[in-house]
């Protein structure tokens, strides 16, 4: 089947759909010039997004882990959403309270592009929480200075990120699970299915009888496990999926 049979079909699966789901990653705002974690132009310097997003790591060199992330912040505040994110959206107006989208991605742009039936489930890199009090806050400085304090209590700000060995948060964790057990169609777009529990959301809905479609630039880990697999950029393909079937 061509890419054009696998769109029309794809298209067919989401005209039925009674309720869809959406897993997003780096891939989509690969599109929007955000470096993606595995891929050849990686994140920063030669460490792996594996030594630096950790709670030892911040432990050990916090003023090193806020550098990554003052860097990171400052080359996302230069982006913008694209054509992906932006039929997201779309998605989201026509399908309403019966879709839900959960991004693995922290930088913002899917908020940006006017989702707001979301989980970002590793958290928001324009979000701040505090190590003393525990108090969260949305905060855009750039940079922030080398070692960022509460204003409330003077405590070390940290990312309020989900880093790996850390669990994400309950409710998130409640409310993707309703997502994938009760979805029609489970759309994956633009992960390489590595990082887990986001890694084993496919077979999750899979078993709970959704169909699922995968839209990346390569074959994946999961890709024997989906039902479609249309490989190209998210930005040209996603917005596809808009038309009639
Ligand atoms: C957890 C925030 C329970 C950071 C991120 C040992 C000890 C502890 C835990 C573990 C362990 N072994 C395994 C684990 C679990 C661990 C894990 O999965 N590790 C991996 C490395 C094996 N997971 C965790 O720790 C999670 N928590 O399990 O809690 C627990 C607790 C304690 C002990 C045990 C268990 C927390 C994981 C969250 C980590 N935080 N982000 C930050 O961003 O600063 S993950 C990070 O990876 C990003 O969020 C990113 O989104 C995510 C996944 O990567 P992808 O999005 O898929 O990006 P990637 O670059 O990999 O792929 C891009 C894809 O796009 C590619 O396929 C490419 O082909 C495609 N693409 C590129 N361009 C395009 C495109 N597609 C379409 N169009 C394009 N243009
Ligand atoms: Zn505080």
């Amino acid at each position: 089947m061509t890419t054009d049979d696998h769109i029309l079909l794809a298209r067919r699966h989401l005209a039925a759909a009674r309720k869809l789901t959406i897993l997003t990653g780096a891939g989509i705002s690969a599109d929007s010039g955000v470096p993606t974690f595995r891929g050849a132009d990686g994140l920063w310097r030669n460490f792996r997004p594996e030594d630096l997003a950790t709670p030892e790591a911040f432990e050990r060199d916090p003023r090193l882990v806020w550098e990554w992330y003052n860097w990171r912040r400052e080359l996302i505040a230069t982006k913008q959403s694209n054509s992906a994110h932006h039929a997201v959206v779309e998605l989201e107006q026509r399908w309403v309270d019966r879709m839900w989208l959960i991004t693995q991605n922290v930088d913002g742009l899917h908020r940006a592009a006017g989702s707001q039936r979301l989980s970002e489930i590793h958290g928001n890199i324009w979000k701040v929480r505090c190590t003393g009090c525990g108090v969260v806050s949305e905060n855009r400085e750039i940079p922030l200075p080398p070692l960022p304090t509460c204003r409330l209590c003077q405590a070390l700000l940290r990312p309020h990120i989900v880093w790996f060995g850390e669990s994400l948060w309950e409710e998130e964790i409640h409310r993707c699970d309703e997502a994938l057990r009760d979805c029609d169609v489970f759309l994956v777009i633009g992960t390489s299915g590595v990082v887990y529990p986001a890694a084993g959301f496919a077979s999750v809905a899979k078993e709970a009888g959704a169909m699922v479609i995968e839209i990346n630039l390569d074959r994946t880990p999961q890709s024997n496990l989906v039902d479609l697999s249309l490989q190209g950029r998210a930005k040209d393909l996603v917005p596809l999926l808009l038309y009639p079937a």
